[in-house]
């Protein structure tokens, strides 16, 4: 039988600088989406990529004095190399500067002219460099400076050119439709509802060429015209399912949940499904809107020049713990600001403390009482039932929070189970049992093994570095990882060898301060 297909992609990321801490919050965001499925049996397609055409692009490679393949090159270069940095588990990568991708945004653009929807005209109106966006006047305002500022806080330019339009006022009606039949086509909620009044407030046609540069994808029969950046980054998304070869194996996993930012939801929740119905191709399971990050309560951006550098972050904290605060401590759908203190809070409180030491007080025991080998399992305790029953049953939790992308409850629930591991740890008093009940320690010592088997199986789409760590020293065989090895049947076998114990989680310890 074949098994369900899951497709979850990430933005393309526009590679006129290096990536900054949004975007490696987004991709690590959507690694553990991605991980979490594949654990749980299902066939799983991840993307992600750059975006590398458009204006932005051309003006930051003049600006450097190279030309915007050039600039294209070298930082697609550093965001591969982030998703290394990051253990991102995505398939492919996507650069929409590939000759697949020209093949796949002219095989739109003409099935949506073959639907009736393009046609030439003049554009007269503003335009923002800095989101690649049109604005209508009334979404924009002179603000004190003299300089007019759209929605999104991005200075606006006046643009009149010939252009092609897309016929977006056509898909109106058709696109509250869709909300309508499919409440969870956009999330979370508030973002919907954002879309919804966008929706009802009239839409107008899209200009979607541009004459004046030719930094783009050529529009098919027209080539003094290249396609508006975002058709041909939305469209991103299916060249890399194979499109237009419908009958490629890879289109199997079409259609997918896009996770991207909040300020990008308008792009992903009305052009791209009324572009998607125009071309008659199937539409996206869901667009999910994660918040932005802030320094310290301060906005970063490339423009603005305050970008924290995820490699610096990573190399100070540590990846899992950086993967593991972000996502355990900001609800995913919401803003989230992060600090140095609030870093070292966490992953001591929750990583080195609770599941760390956890881990290495009873496998300690285990390496030194019961000659280094998965202690006898005697008959169990109703103590013993519950808390391997709680560790078995919080995946059920989290099946439920990440297939609506809560990340941060999954996690919750994971580590709800440790916190009352440690509480039953200490309630058995294992090292006092030692004397006089040994049978009872191994007993225990098993129980508490088991459990940190469960959790570093429920931990891996988190922190997949550390929770295979943890598995190695419990002797988990790598194919006995998944969620289906979660229960009764798999549990740790006593008498199997145990590889002596290292510490997985080492304590983040303030420098002290020179001189
Ligand atoms: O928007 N916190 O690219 P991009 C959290 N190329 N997320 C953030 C962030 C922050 N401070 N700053 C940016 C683009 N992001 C387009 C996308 S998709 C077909 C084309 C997120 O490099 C942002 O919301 O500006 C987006 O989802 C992603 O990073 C890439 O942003």
């Amino acid at each position: 039988m074949s098994r369900d297909k899951f497709y979850i992609t990430t933005a393309i990321s526009y590679p006129n600088g290096k990536p900054h801490i949004g975007h490696a919050y987004e991709l690590l965001a959507t690694d553990a989406l991605a991980r979490f499925q594949r654990l749980d049996g299902k066939d799983v397609f991840f993307l992600t990529g750059t975006d590398e055409h458009g204006i932005k692009m051309l003006q930051t490679a003049k600006k450097e004095g190279i030309s915007p393949r050039e600039l294209a090159d070298r930082n697609a270069a550093e965001f591969q190399r982030m998703a290394l940095a990051l253990n991102a588990s995505n398939d492919d990568f996507i650069r929409t500067t590939e000759a697949r991708h020209q093949v796949a945004s002219q095989a739109i653009w003409k099935a949506m002219e073959a639907n009736g929807d393009i046609y030439k005209g003049g554009y007269a109106g503003w335009y923002s460099v800095r989101d690649e966006a049109y604005y209508g006047e009334e979404e924009t305002e002179v603000r004190a400076d003299n300089v007019r500022y759209g929605p999104q806080g991005t200075p606006v330019e006046w643009v009149e050119e010939e252009s092609y339009f897309f016929r977006l006022s056509a898909y109106q009606d058709k696109l509250l439709a869709l909300y309508e039949s499919q409440p969870d086509f956009v999330g979370p909620s508030e973002r919907r509802n954002e879309v919804v009044s966008f929706v009802k407030s009239g839409l107008k046609d899209l200009s979607i060429s541009r004459t004046t540069f030719d930094w783009g994808i050529p529009v098919p029969g027209d080539e003094k015209h290249v396609m508006y950046v975002w058709v041909d980054a939305l469209t991103n998304y299916i060249t890399a399912a194979g499109y237009p070869d419908t009958a490629a194996a890879s289109w199997k996993f079409w259609p997918a949940t896009h996770v991207i930012g909040k300020d990008i939801v308008r792009f992903h929740a009305v052009y791209w499904p009324a572009f998607l119905m125009s071309a008659g191709i199937e539409l996206p399971k869901r667009v999910f809107a994660h918040g932005f990050l802030f320094n310290r309560g301060e906005k970063m951006s490339k423009s603005v020049g305050n970008v924290i550098d995820p490699f610096t972050m990573v190399d100070h904290y540590g990846l899992d713990q950086v993967r593991y605060f972000f996502l355990r401590e900001v609800p995913f759908g919401q803003d989230g600001s992060y600090s140095h203190e609030a870093i070292v809070n966490r992953t001591n409180a929750d990583l080195a403390n609770d599941l760390g030491n956890l881990a290495q007080r009873s496998l300690s025991m285990i390496a030194k009482n019961c000659a280094g080998v998965v202690p006898q399992r005697g008959t169990l305790a109703e103590a013993d039932e519950t808390i391997l029953g709680q560790a078995t049953a919080a995946l059920a939790t989290a099946r439920k929070a990440m297939a609506e992308q809560g990340i941060h409850h999954a996690l919750a629930a994971i580590f709800a189970v440790v916190a009352d591991a440690n509480r039953y740890f200490a309630a058995q008093e294992p090292w006092a049992l030692k004397k006089t009940d040994p049978a009872r320690m191994e007993t225990v010592l098993w129980t508490t093994a088991e459990v940190i088997r469960r959790v570093g199986i429920l931990c891996q789409p988190y922190i997949p570095g550390s929770a295979a760590e943890l598995l190695d020293t419990l002797a988990v065989a790598a194919d006995k990882r998944g969620f289906e090895h979660l229960g009764d049947e798999q549990a740790l076998v006593p008498g199997t060898a145990l590889p002596a114990p290292q510490p997985v989680f080492p304590r983040y310890v303030e420098q002290a301060q020179e001189g």
